[in-house]
């Protein structure tokens, strides 16, 4: 079968990985780049390769040649983005977060349905091994039925060097990083009917808040703690670590720093190592999400040519969007939030 042709749009800090990753998709390529900034336009271009290039995303579309976008701008432009490749019948994928408002989310979900057009929203941390390996061990039924789960990722790393526009929104932490935590928290212990966060600024140089506590009670009626800080100074720093804990009926899991899983049920314990792949184009500390950013394209390119829905969809990030909607809103109003009468 003839491989797809893909075109990216945006061609920043994080279009590197992406890059690097559908170099070693099987079954897709990328034939053109699209960035308004000539200087991004150019590196990438030539770091791989690639010579369509365009500074005006209408342009490319009008163009043609390719079967599917990968969107990998910041979320001022998601949505314009998103509906450009509905009208022009191109599956899309966008970055997250997805949308700036969840009626924008919603919107984008629709244009796309209605063109019959596929979309997926890169939410990568699911995909990442160790998150695989603790969603493996519970479908494996080594606890039972989890009523309980802590989903962690506490850190001082300074991710604003590389992404400096991080320290210059009115929403940080929750919007960029805990709409991964929020998502794993549902890909582990399902969909969320109830939502209460607290949320604290440390950091004076920066805008946004940078620690978010925030308490989740699932639909199966399991209860789940989600804590995210980038105001956390530890001797060994963990980024990017998600750590899990989860209490089941007939056992635990622990996703420990150092991605150490240790399961313990009736039969004993036992302890795995499942770190992640250091990819060739890897580097540490940031291997665990670029390994997940070349699981999550090859299942684009595998769901799409089955013409399967993605794990993570548009439809099914609209429930993990509304988490973050709803944690600002808890925060702000300090009160606890229906998330189902959001969707
Ligand atoms: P960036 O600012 O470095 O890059 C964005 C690029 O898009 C810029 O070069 C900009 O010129 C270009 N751009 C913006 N609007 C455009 C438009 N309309 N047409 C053409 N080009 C346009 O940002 P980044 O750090 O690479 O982040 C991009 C996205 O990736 C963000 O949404 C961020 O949250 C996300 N991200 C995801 C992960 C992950 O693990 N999934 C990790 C880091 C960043
Ligand atoms: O933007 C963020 C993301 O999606 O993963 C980590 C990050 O790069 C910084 O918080």
């Amino acid at each position: 079968m003839t491989g797809l042709k893909g075109a990216l749009i945006g061609c920043g800090f994080f279009a590197i990985n992406q890059m690097h990753a559908w170099n070693d998709v099987d079954g897709a390529e990328i034939v053109a780049v699209c960035d308004r900034d000539p200087e991004r336009l150019k590196l990438v271009g030539d770091q791989f390769g690639v010579e369509r290039r365009y500074s005006d995303a209408e342009t490319m579309f009008a163009d043609g040649g390719f079967d599917f976008v990968d969107i990998a701008t910041t979320v001022q432009s998601h949505r314009a983005l998103v509906e450009m490749a509905a009208r022009n019948k191109i599956p899309a994928i966008c970055q997250k977060p997805f949308a700036k408002t969840l009626d924008d989310a919603k919107a984008m979900v629709e244009a796309c349905r209605a063109a019959g057009v596929a979309l997926m929203v890169h939410e990568n941390f699911r995909w990442q091994t160790p998150i695989q390996a603790v969603r493996k061990a519970l479908d494996a039924g080594a606890i039972g039925t989890p009523f309980w789960g802590r989903f962690s990722f506490r850190s001082g790393y300074d991710v604003f060097s590389g992404q400096p526009y991080l320290a210059e929104g009115e929403r940080f932490i929750i919007e960029d990083l805990g709409i991964h935590t929020l998502d794993i928290a549902r890909y582990i212990l399902g969909d969320v009917s109830a939502l209460t966060a607290r949320t604290k600024r440390v950091n004076p140089g920066i805008k946004g808040e940078d620690v978010a506590t925030i308490l989740l009670d699932h639909v199966n009626g399991a209860t789940s703690v989600v804590d995210v800080s980038y105001a956390t100074k530890l001797s060994k720093e963990p980024f990017p670590e998600t750590l899990i804990e989860l209490d089941g009926s007939e056992g635990t899991i622990r996703l420990s720093q150092g991605y150490g899983l240790e399961i313990t049920n009736g039969r004993g314990t036992t302890v795995m190592d499942v770190s992640p792949k250091l990819l060739s184009w890897a580097s540490r500390p940031w291997h665990n999400i670029q390994e997940s950013v070349y699981a999550i394209e090859q299942h684009w390119v595998d769901q799409l040519r089955r013409g399967a829905e993605h794990s993570t969809s548009g439809a099914d990030n609209l429930k993990t969007f509304a988490l973050v909607e709803a944690a600002y809103d808890s925060a702000a109003r300090g009160q606890t939030i229906d998330v189902r009468a959001m969707l």
